[in-house]
């Protein structure tokens, strides 16, 4: 089965999405074959470039268009948040399979109703939580469900990166509420709280801090992925989102949690890392070290008893089939991979995706919980909206 694509944005996400749909084939030849259809973005010669570089056989540069194609079944949205509702409203009530990058939505009243659209429109909606893709992670997450860490009392979950640290980084969308929706809560915390639900199930209250350190930002002449650079005598424009944001969890099974979502954290460029403890055990992860899970069990004979470094490469690893031998190891866009080909197993054969859009509304009720609890220095709760 073929499933042709149109995807909407082509700079870090669109070439991440691109590098995935052409490995697919060829590393997991069973599945639907994604058809690299129509690349969309508004400015032609860049977008040339692209389509060029990315092997995309068309070109769009009006989005609505290329979502009413005939000739498009399913639509990737990989472009701001700010554009991620109508983008995905339009496709989804075309009939059209949506894939829409994290965080879902500018708002939780946004979410939900992209939510209940793709729902009554019954085709295919998933969301960009990539790290859930690690077969580090994977494992975290059989060992739990599986109950061999017991009774799981703690996570204690962080996404640090620096690249904003210079305050005459420029004011780039991603520090943009109105584009962003939020700052590192939304782009980063986006993520450890898909994780911890993941691993450790439903948020039920929290409470917590945000920071805006640096206020104002200079304009930006030229932004691309996570780099920008600025014009000689710029105008200085307020941030409008936070740096930081801190906050503590319980969780309706009983857990509790600590979260942490900076781009302050000079010499920490991608650690996306949690340590769960469990009545049985702990589990440890660091994306910098994405191949790996320190793992320790209590049941181990005491004079060994420690964290051991366990290298997912190799079988009964998820996805270690597909790749390299033993101790070679994958990276970032391997959890793309991994992701596009959930979404393409999910349309061929008519099931709904994990993540879905569900887990992406979810997600925007924990951090509209959390920025509420920023707001008025209590503990707020989440509402179970799935
Ligand atoms: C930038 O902070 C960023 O690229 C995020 O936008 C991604 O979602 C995350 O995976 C890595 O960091």
């Amino acid at each position: 089965m073929d499933v042709r694509i149109a995807l909407i944005g082509y700079k870090f996400m669109g070439k991440a999405h691109s590098h995935a749909y052409h490995d697919l084939p060829m590393f997991f030849p069973d599945l639907a074959k994604p058809v690299k259809q129509l690349l969309c973005g508004r400015t032609p010669g860049d977008l040339e470039v692209a389509r060029d570089r990315f092997g995309w056989l068309g070109t769009q540069t009006d989005w609505r268009a290329a979502v009413m194609d005939p000739d498009v079944d399913a639509v990737d949205i990989s472009v701001p948040s700010d554009a991620h509702k109508e983008i995905a409203l339009t496709a989804l009530r075309a009939g059209k399979h949506v894939f829409c990058e994290k965080p879902l939505a500018l708002t939780l009243t946004d979410a939900r109703e992209m939510l209940d659209v793709a729902r009554r429109a019954g085709v295919v909606h998933m969301v960009g939580f990539n790290y859930r893709f690690a077969p580090a992670v994977r494992l975290a997450k059989s060992l739990i469900e599986s109950g061999r860490l017991g009774t799981i009392y703690h996570i204690r979950a962080v996404f640090l990166q620096d690249w904003i640290v210079n305050p005459d980084f420029p004011l780039v969308w991603r520090l943009d509420r109105n584009v962003a929706g939020s700052g590192s809560l939304g782009d980063l915390g986006a993520h450890i709280i898909d994780l911890a639900r993941y691993l450790v199930g439903e948020i039920a209250e929290v409470s917590g801090l945000s920071e805006t350190f640096v206020k104002v930002r200079p304009a930006p002449a030229f932004m691309t992925g996570l780099s920008a650079s600025v014009s000689e005598g710029a105008p200085m424009q307020p941030v409008t989102v936070d740096d930081a944001t801190l906050f503590l969890a319980r969780f309706a099974g009983g857990a509790v949690g600590s979260f942490e979502a900076t781009r302050f954290a000079l010499g920490h460029r991608c650690t996306n890392a949690f340590e769960i403890n469990g009545s049985l055990g702990s589990v440890r992860f660091d994306f910098e070290r994405m191949n790996e899970l320190d793992v320790y069990l209590e049941t181990d004979a005491p004079d060994v008893r420690g964290f051991r470094r366990v290298l997912a490469t190799d079988p009964p690893h998820a996805y270690s089939e597909v790749w390299w031998p033993a101790g070679h190891t994958i990276g970032y866009e391997h959890t793309v991979v991994h992701e596009m080909a959930e979404w393409m197993d999910a349309i061929a054969t008519k099931r709904d995706a994990v993540p879905s859009f569900a887990d992406g509304v979810q997600c925007q009720a924990v951090m509209e919980a959390v920025e509420l609890a920023c707001r008025s220095r209590s503990w707020e709760s989440v509402p179970l909206l799935i």
